[in-house]
């Protein structure tokens, strides 16, 4: 397609151009995810630089040097009346209770505009989750996209969380994120690309980021980073064909997100120390200790305790 009309196609956008309507949806949230430094902030200003046709690169979202977090407040920057997008706070490596929050981030959980804290024990997340009724939202059709450099390879325990985090992803908003690969032209992209794809992606663009030190236009690198938005926007066009029922998608959501929090509260109990276990529990360890002593005493027959 010619990079003019890709470009129109992305500023004349509407959702009430399916058979179907808007379906009840004002606007789509382009959420972007991934680790501290991989280019986020960037990318949204390359978005907007290559959309606004302007000479000069500004800097919409504050974008750095990758030693430290830079974005914390989930911040949002209209690119057209219909489409926004969400510079979500990156993360350096994610447990889970921070892949709790991207979650909570991904469904819409969290106020745009809030600063966001990684929580990190159950009861605050289940708050949060309830806290987010007072401000309800089932007009956002929500693309996740996840930014990733070429340039930082991860470790295989990492790479097997991201496919994960790929699933989970899907399971929250019904699409497959889109996987922005970043300093294109600084590491094997195809190799990369070619893992992603493994792991079941679906749209794997490479770009190079325009950034205040690199910011002539040319052909390849603008197109490359307006195909992300069009692959986004085909997607929605492609989940509208299709009746959907905001509010119950966001009753889905909801669950999923208890669901998670319930396994990983579950799980992080069950590896604690034994001091550390609630009160509850100890009674049927303390059982199994003494069927234990008593089961050695014996000289191994066997013995319960009722
Ligand atoms: N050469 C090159 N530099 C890039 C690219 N993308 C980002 N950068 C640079 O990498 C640094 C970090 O980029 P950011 O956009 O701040 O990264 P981020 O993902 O928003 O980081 P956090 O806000 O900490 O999560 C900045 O110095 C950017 O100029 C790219 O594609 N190519
Ligand atoms: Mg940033």
């Amino acid at each position: 397609m010619d990079i003019r009309q890709l470009g129109d196609n992305i500023r004349n956008f509407s959702l009430d151009d399916g058979d179907l309507g808007s379906q009840g949806y004002t606007r789509v949230l382009l959420q972007l995810f991934g680790y501290t430094g991989h280019g986020k902030s960037s990318f949204i200003n390359s978005c907007k630089y290559v959309l606004e046709e302007d000479e000069n690169l500004k800097e919409h979202a504050e974008a750095r040097g990758s030693d430290y977090v830079l974005t914390m407040v989930r911040n949002a920057y209209p690119l057209t009346k219909v489409i926004t997008m969400v510079d979500n706070r990156g993360c350096s490596k994610m447990n889970d209770f921070e892949r709790a929050e991207v979650y909570a981030q991904l469904g819409n959980f969290i106020p745009i505009g809030q600063r966001v804290e990684w929580r990190d024990n159950y009861k605050a997340m289940m708050e949060a989750i309830e806290d987010s009724e007072l401000e309800q939202n089932f007009s956002d059709f929500i693309v996740p996209i996840f930014v990733y450099s070429v340039r930082k390879q991860k470790s295989a325990e990492e790479k097997q969380n991201m496919k994960i985090f790929m699933e989970n992803c899907r399971k929250m908003t019904g699409i497959v994120p889109i996987i922005v690969l970043t300093f294109k032209s600084k590491g094997d992209y195809l190799e990369v690309e070619k893992r992603f794809r493994l792991m079941g992606a679906e749209t794997v663009i490479a770009i190079e980021n325009y950034t205040p030190e690199s910011h002539i236009k040319t052909l390849g690198r603008t197109t490359d980073i307006l195909m992300v938005i069009d692959s986004a926007l085909r997607n929605v066009r492609f989940h509208l064909e299709q009746p959907r029922n905001s509010k119950r998608e966001r009753i889905e959501r909801k669950k999923f997100m208890f669901n998670y929090i319930h396994q990983i509260q579950f799980q992080h109990e069950s590896e604690k120390p034994e001091s550390e276990k609630p009160e509850r529990e100890k009674p049927e360890r303390e059982r199994m200790w003494v069927e234990q002593i008593l089961h050695e005493m014996l000289g191994g027959s066997n013995c319960a305790i009722s």
